[in-house]
């Protein structure tokens, strides 16, 4: 009886000192595996309402953080340390990221809202068959504009902002391929072009635009346009969209020259711990209800078709934010271009912030 006792005791401490260690690894980074999942967003990007009601109805807790680049968040889940289950990049870095080996293969039985998505936004070419991604919000790239501070300027064409009219009136969007897009586009270059001497003449087009350039920001373009610190702000639609909501003197435009067409994406990284979690908030997010929330909280366009059914037609119907494949046809997808390339595109926005600097 006393040797029984000693191996049950044996075994229940070995148990519990196997459970303790476990626990430990799991929590070693703040986060925990299969009740915890673990949302890496881009900012302003999703109803915190909609955080909750997953709470409440799986019981799984979400641990959620943000970025305000795909830049940035490449870095991050490259140098490791958070295990992450939830991702929302961009199509390009999507593209890179799949070629890398980082994502997971979907399991799209376990997803099946994704028949609530609009074809026109699946099977793309960074993510074929969407074995990877899942569409989340959509958009475009322009000019945002306050007639009353720009004197009845026309901002057709990306060369208005080269105005000498504008010193100091423009804010630009915080990101590498728009910035150095914009300079592209306007000498009627590829945003996905691939020429250094190309390039080196959007990045020298770019130097002369500084004078105009209040400020180049993050999530704070929104609030500095809508309360008039700047007359002019190169945005993605989305934002413009809600601007206008708080400053309706303001207005969108895509220039002639071209832009981009841009689709966010939720992927699962391979170093994801809580799998069946992130399925699971996959599809919670793509049911249409939940859509329209979150549509109708963060203000950019859904590709969710079931989801613009509860939305009011006033935001729906709006060509300037949902616009139809006759403009989005001869807008670009910004391509992965390769980690070189990649990196010659960020060095160049990197000299032109410092030349804004010293100028
Ligand atoms: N505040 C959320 C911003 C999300 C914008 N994503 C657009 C990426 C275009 N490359």
């Amino acid at each position: 009886m006393k040797k029984v006792m000693q191996v049950f005791i044996t075994v229940f401490l070995a148990a519990f000192a196997l459970v303790g260690v476990t626990s430990y690894l799991n929590s070693s980074n703040g986060y925990s595996g299969a009740d915890t999942l673990t949302v890496y967003n881009w900012g302003d990007y999703i109803d915190p309402d909609l955080i909750d009601k997953f709470q409440r109805e799986t019981g799984i807790k979400v641990v959620y953080e943000t970025f305000d680049s795909n830049e940035a968040m490449l870095t991050k889940i490259a140098r490791g340390g958070t295990a992450f289950d939830i991702v929302i990049p961009s199509d390009y870095a999507i593209n890179k990221m799949k070629a890398e080996g980082m994502l997971i293969r979907l399991d799209h039985s376990k997803i099946p809202n994704l028949k609530h998505i609009d074809p026109r936004f699946l099977d793309l070419s960074f993510d074929e068959g969407n074995k990877y991604s899942i569409p989340y919000f959509w958009g475009t790239m322009g000019i945002i504009y306050n007639p009353e501070l720009t004197q009845g300027k026309e901002f057709s064409s990306w060369e208005a902002l080269w105005d000498t009219d504008l010193r100091s009136e423009i804010l630009l969007v915080d990101s590498a391929r728009e910035v150095i897009g914009v300079g592209l586009n306007s000498l009627g270059y590829s945003l996905n072009d691939t020429d250094t001497d190309h390039l080196q003449e959007a990045y020298r087009k770019l130097c002369e635009l500084t004078p105009n350039v209040k400020a180049i920001v993050g999530d704070e373009i929104k609030m500095l346009l809508a309360n008039e610190e700047a007359a002019v702000g190169v945005v993605w639609s989305g934002d413009a969209a809600i601007i206008m909501d708080e400053n309706d003197k303001l207005d969108y435009v895509i220039p002639s020259e071209g832009s981009m067409v841009w689709l966010d994406n939720i992927v699962i990284p391979r170093t994801a711990r809580n799998i069946e979690g992130a399925h699971l908030f996959i599809n919670f997010i793509l049911d249409p209800e939940n859509s329209a929330q979150n549509t109708e909280y963060v203000g950019y366009a859904t590709p969710n078709a079931a989801a613009l059914e509860y939305l009011p037609e006033e935001i729906t119907g709006d060509e300037r934010f949902y616009p139809g494949p006759d403009v989005t046809d001869n807008l670009e997808v910004l391509a992965n271009l390769g980690k070189r390339m990649l990196g010659y595109y960020n060095e160049l926005f990197l000299e032109f912030k410092m030349h804004r600097k010293r100028a």
